[in-house]
This record gives C-alpha cells, structure tokens and sequence, in this order.
C-alpha cells in the first residue's frame, strides 16, 4: 500500500524556500503579538494594532499556501502572492489613515493601480505592449508607487501628520522610511521575475529567477511586521 505524500521535505540548500518557512512562522508569531499587546495599549491606538495583526495574519495564511506551492512545484507563487498583497496593502493604507485620518482615498487608489500593473505585467497576461509589456506595466507600477510616496512624503497624509506634530509626526516618519526603503525593494523582485528576453535579462544570470520570491519574502517580513512594530512602539510610548 502507498501511504499518501503529507509533506515534501525542504530541499538542501533550498533558500527561497527556507524563507517561506521563516517567513510564515515569523507573521504567525507576528499576528498573536499584536492581538496580545492590543490589551496593553491605550483605547485610541486598539484599532492600529488589530489592523496590523490582520495584516500578519492574512500574510501568514498566504505564506503557509505559498510555502506548499513552492515545495511542490518550485514555481513562483504569483497569484497566492498579490492576493495576498491586494489586501495587506491597503490595510497597510488604513494604517496611515488611523494616523493622520488622511488621505485613505488617495493611498488605496495608489495602491491598487500599483498592485494591478504589477500583477499584468509580472502573470504576463494582458500583454497589449507586446514584449514590452512587462516593462511598460512595471513602469506605470513603478509611477503609481512613486505617487504614494509623495503623499505620504508632503500630500494630505504628510501635511497632517505634520500638523498633528509629536508622535503621529514621528511614527509618519518612521512609516515613510518603511514605503521608501522597504517597499522600493519591490520592484527589484520584479525586475528579476521578469527579465527573461527583455534588455534587464542580465539580472537573471546574475542572480536566479528564483532570488524574485527571496527579495518578496525578505520584503514581506521587513514590511508587514517592521510596519506594525513601528506603530506598537508608539503606541506604548503613549502609555
Ligand atoms: C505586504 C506587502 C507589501 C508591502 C507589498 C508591497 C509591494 C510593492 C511596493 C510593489 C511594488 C511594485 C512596483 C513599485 C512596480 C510594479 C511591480 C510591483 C507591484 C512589484
């Protein structure tokens, strides 16, 4: 009798995939913690800290599926992963909203054209550019996500956290470094899942289409739990 296959085994030297494993126990752990500290933060910051447990929680659920995908196919999990995007993205813009009560219209517009254009250019579908579609839809991704920066930077959201001052204006800061720094690893990913044929393929031979989920994984954990401890640490600087 065959016994059913319940797990394959994480290849040595498999590094993507040893991220995925970190990666889905990371915003497992991520999630209960700011569940738990929701209780030891004042009335007014509860909201923030369930926001940035949803946004861990339902990348952990897509990690776990992303993690299986990977074992059994070795492919990169595009869908599982901008679904998980088109929805811890903008809660990442609720973030900023709960902030500054800002500019939530604006940043999730952003967002979903951002997401969008990455998504048609990254599954290859809709490819209306021919082969320059990749590129083309990369680089209205790449505008849609300059224009959340501005905003955050000096649009409705920055204007108001400065105009808030002390610790709304601080924890905006901190966040802008996040979307700067953290999110401008994104496109790398791209760039990288995409170059094959295109005048960037010199990035696949440098490092393999499968450094695109590593830059993904490595900016998932920075971003969705660097994001909510940035909140939880001025949130309990409050108390
Ligand atoms: C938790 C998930 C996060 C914070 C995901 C962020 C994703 C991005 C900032 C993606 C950016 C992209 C561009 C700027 C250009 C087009 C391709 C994308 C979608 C990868």
């Amino acid at each position: 009798m065959n016994l059913p296959i319940l797990a394959i085994n994480l290849g040595t030297g498999d590094f993507v995939g040893f991220t995925f494993f970190i990666g889905s126990m990371a915003m497992l752990a991520a999630t209960v913690f700011f569940f738990i500290e929701r209780d030891s933060v004042e009335q007014k910051w509860k909201l923030s800290l369930t926001v940035s447990g949803l946004i861990t929680g339902i990348a952990a659920v897509h990690y776990y599926y992303m993690r299986s995908a990977w074992l059994e196919t070795g492919l990169s999990p595009t869908e599982f992963r901008y679904i998980d995007w088109i929805l811890t993205v903008p809660l990442m813009c609720v973030e900023f909203y709960l902030l500054t009560g800002a500019g939530l219209k604006k940043l999730v517009w952003w967002s979903v054209v951002m997401l969008l254009t990455g998504y048609f250019g990254e599954a290859g579908i809709l490819s209306i550019f021919g082969n320059h579609s990749a590129g083309i839809w990369g680089a209205i991704g790449g505008a849609a996500y300059v224009m959340i920066v501005l905003e955050v930077l000096n649009g409705e959201v920055g204007q108001a956290a400065k105009k808030a001052g002390g610790k709304i204006e601080n924890a905006n800061k901190l966040l802008l470094y996040f979307i700067v720094i953290g999110w401008g690893i994104y496109p790398l990913g791209y760039l990288i899942g995409t170059a094959d044929g295109q005048w960037y393929q010199f990035l696949n031979n440098l490092i393999s289409d499968s450094g695109r989920d590593l830059v993904y994984n490595i900016g998932d954990a920075i971003n969705k739990i660097g994001f909510g401890l940035v909140i939880w640490s001025v949130a309990r600087s409050e108390k």
